[in-house]
């Protein structure tokens, strides 16, 4: 996937008139964009049509689908018919439920994004003692696309050493949780980035510096 200056916008607002707002303003600058659990319980999954077509942008859906292998493949493909290219699937579930995303993306022609480990604090308990077996699993069963957490860059390295340079990784946790995004971009091939964008007071000087920042 190509991402327009290596930044994809977490569009966690909670409306669609909050997120016309924001985009109306900052759509120049970019070309993907992540819609997960915010916007959709709020406003419906048309969100995801809406916003594909008014700004005629990638959509990548995170739900960090985590359920049977029956239950992911509805999941996906109710979310792929409402125009989504990308779903970002949880990866401790096992690669049965993995799998199923994944037949769902491929008959699409969409893609899947498996999560390996997350940014946040509480993901060193249960989830980094399995995630670097999680990129294995994805890398045995032939999945492109990763996400990894910015505010580890040790753990982004090894996740990048697993899954190869051809893969494509994308890395939240940029800015407001701590990372670093020139350095997380030595790892990752694009990042995630939310409220740095949508809570400053000027979100076009906002995605402006972090364009210079990244900038070789
Ligand atoms: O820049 P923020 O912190 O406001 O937003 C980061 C976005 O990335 C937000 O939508 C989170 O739900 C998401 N995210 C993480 O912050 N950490 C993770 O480990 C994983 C994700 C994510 O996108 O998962 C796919």
């Amino acid at each position: 996937m190509e991402v327009k200056n290596k930044i994809i916008l977490a569009l966690d607002v909670l409306s669609m008139d909050q997120a016309r707002e924001l985009l109306d303003e900052i759509s120049d600058y970019l070309d993907t964009i992540k819609i997960g659990y915010p916007l959709v319980l709020a406003e419906g999954l048309e969100a995801v049509t809406q916003v594909k077509e008014e700004y005629q942008c990638k959509i990548i859906t995170d739900f960090k689908v985590a359920d049977i292998p029956a239950t992911n493949q509805k999941i996906a493909n109710v979310t792929f018919q409402a125009g989504a290219d990308a779903l970002i699937v949880h990866g401790f579930v096992g690669p049965d439920s993995v799998a199923s995303c994944v037949e769902s993306a491929e008959k699409q022609g969409k893609e899947v994004f498996l999560l390996t480990e997350m940014s946040h604090p509480g993901a060193s308990q249960f989830l980094q003692p399995v995630s670097m077996d999680i990129a294995h699993m994805g890398v045995e069963m032939g999945i492109q696309n990763y996400v990894g957490p910015s505010t580890r860059l040790d753990r982004l390295e090894k996740i990048r050493s697993i899954i190869g340079k051809d893969s494509f990784l994308i890395s939240p946790g940029v800015g407001t949780q701590g990372g670093d995004p020139k350095d997380t971009l030595k790892f990752a091939d694009a990042l995630i980035i939310g409220r740095s964008i949508y809570l400053a007071p000027d979100p076009v000087e906002s995605l402006e510096s972090i364009i210079d920042s990244i900038e070789f």
